[in-house]
């Protein structure tokens, strides 16, 4: 099984909310500024167009040492050859985990999203590598929220690593971390910065400094 290193600052990368910035672009500056894991998320693409974008991530990823990860679909990460897959929970209707295991290969990450303490826990019971909580706060792509009472709870029985997600951003994650999480993904408080750099070390230096002070 791919080991990942760190998932603590994991970065959502989707076009539609990028404000026109090339997502090229965005994705080097999130990447030398340090995030630790990266996923292409683009909805109703070609599959042709995904490639080309997915080459090119995967090449990006490589040159920084951060894992790639796909959206939705496990044979388009196995023809890019990336790290791994993300399934959302209709995606799992079509590629339960183990079809999409034995698409991808032992030795490739996959991770699922889950939006409720039963779809996580049946998430957990499972071998997947890590399960995406949330949305946590109001966001864009989705209509509701289910806020950070879970957390603690949630975090107490995970036997693996738990990525929280959705409407993250550097004014709320504070509350996040001091609830226990040590893993965060973000789509709009990177992409949508003015300087995506800032962005990434502001994300960072909160995560690093929570993890500090829980040791002490
Ligand atoms: N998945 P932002 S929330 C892609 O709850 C995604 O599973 C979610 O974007 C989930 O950081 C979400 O801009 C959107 O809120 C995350």
């Amino acid at each position: 099984m791919y080991i990942v290193k760190d998932y603590s600052l994991y970065l959502v990368l989707s076009s539609e909310y990028a404000g026109g910035k090339p997502v090229l672009e965005i994705a080097r500056s999130a990447l030398a500024a340090g995030v630790d894991i990266l996923q292409m998320r683009e909805k109703g693409r070609p599959e042709d167009d995904l490639m080309v974008l997915g080459r090119n991530l995967l090449l990006l990823c490589r040159e920084f040492d951060v894992p790639f990860i796909v959206n939705d679909n496990p044979y388009l990460a196995k023809n890019l050859n990336a790290d791994g897959v993300h399934l959302g929970q209709e995606d799992i209707k079509r590629y339960p985990l183990s079809s999409a295991r034995k698409i991808l290969g032992p030795d490739k990450i996959i991770g699922i999203s889950t939006h409720s303490i039963e779809e996580f826990r049946r998430a957990n019971s499972e071998d997947f590598d890590y399960i995406a909580f949330g949305p946590i706060f109001p966001t864009k792509t989705k209509n509701y929220s289910i806020g950070t009472d879970d957390v603690e709870q949630i975090l107490s029985v995970a036997s693996k690593p738990v990525i929280f997600i959705g409407g993250i951003n550097l004014e709320n994650v504070d509350l996040l971390l001091s609830k226990g999480a040590r893993s965060i993904a973000a789509i709009r408080a990177i992409i949508g910065s003015d300087d995506i750099a800032v962005a990434v070390n502001h994300f960072r230096k909160q995560i690093i400094s929570c993890k500090t002070e829980a040791k002490t």
